[in-house]
């Protein structure tokens, strides 16, 4: 007989990941200082106290809205993947202002779980630049706190993120949804995530790409399905010898992996003799002779391929 796999699946840590849920979309239509109030209509996430005014755009919104999509009000933007993504201005002067202060904007959400101490998360998001920037940064970062603490203390250290994802400038184009990903070795009970740029001021560099909207220094990001799970980055360890003669001592050919795997097993023929998936695989040779047999193995990201002898 076969052992069958244990129900196992790794669970994005990030919730409402593709900003999809929301709790009703009577939008405003127009005022910086409405925006904090629309954002708010989103499951999960939020404005930490002194993140400026990070919006939320859904097809739901009417059309000659502020916050319709695809006609925005920081741009032209379909979203990645269903109806609803968020945007903001990692960095930029006050142009509804017009003042010279610059203001950062930060999403801020309470991950579904803590962190484990010692190990490793690997995050992911797409990112488009809005075409009503007018000037680029090339980073993004994402902060992990055991607290739900306020900007203005985070952002008193430098490089306070645990994540700081950099791209090169001529990666970064108008209007076009990029992956950007980043990982962490966590500390332990971290439970709060929060996108932005945590640089000290001062050593934030932008590149000019032209004046469209604004008069001033202005600089937005649309964003979509974010991702956070524990990174799986050792090779997957396949046996090529067993001997289930039950004497307790290597009876079963046995594979664990943080990927799900498809196995498939055939004899020297060619013919499949056994089949399972899983994150945990073994085969115990069944009533199969001593031989060589061979292994497809398909995990989310590779299929590897070779053969194991069975010694009675
Ligand atoms: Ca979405």
């Amino acid at each position: 007989m076969l052992f069958c796999c244990e129900a196992k699946t790794q669970t994005n840590l990030i919730p409402n990941s593709s900003f999809e849920g929301y709790k009703n979309c009577s939008f405003v239509a127009f005022g910086a200082q409405y925006q904090a109030a629309i954002f708010d209509s989103l499951y999960n996430w939020y404005i930490p106290f002194g993140g400026g005014s990070t919006d939320y755009f859904n097809t739901c919104s009417p059309s000659n809205w502020s916050f319709a999509v695809p006609s925005t009000v920081a741009g032209f933007q379909y979203p990645k993947t269903g109806n609803g993504f968020i945007g903001f201005c990692p960095y930029a002067n006050d142009a509804f202002n017009n003042t010279l202060a610059y203001v950062k904007e930060y999403a801020r959400v309470k991950l579904n779980s803590k962190l484990q101490a010692n190990t490793k998360y690997c995050l992911q998001f797409y990112a488009s630049l809005a075409d009503s920037s007018n000037y680029k940064t090339n980073v993004i970062q994402g902060l992990f706190t055991q607290n739900d603490t306020s900007i203005y203390i985070e952002n008193t250290a430098n490089s306070l993120a645990q994540i700081i994802i950099k791209k090169s400038y001529s990666d970064i184009q108008i209007g076009q949804w990029q992956l950007w990903e980043g990982d962490f070795i966590a500390q332990g009970n971290e439970e709060y995530f929060t996108l932005g740029d945590f640089r000290n001021d001062s050593i934030i560099d932008t590149v000019f790409i032209a004046s469209y909207h604004y008069p001033d220094y202005y600089n937005y990001y649309f964003i979509d399905d974010i991702t956070l799970y524990k990174c799986v980055d050792y090779e997957i360890n396949i046996p090529n010898v067993f001997t289930p003669n039950k004497d307790g001592v290597n009876d079963e050919w046995f594979i664990e992996y943080d990927e799900l795997m498809e196995l498939f097993i055939y004899n020297r023929w060619g013919s499949l003799i056994a089949k399972q998936n899983g994150y945990k695989i073994s085969w115990n040779g069944d009533d199969y002779n001593s031989g060589v047999y061979y292994y497809l193995i398909k995990t989310e990201t590779k299929t590897y391929k070779g053969h194991i002898q069975l010694i009675r």
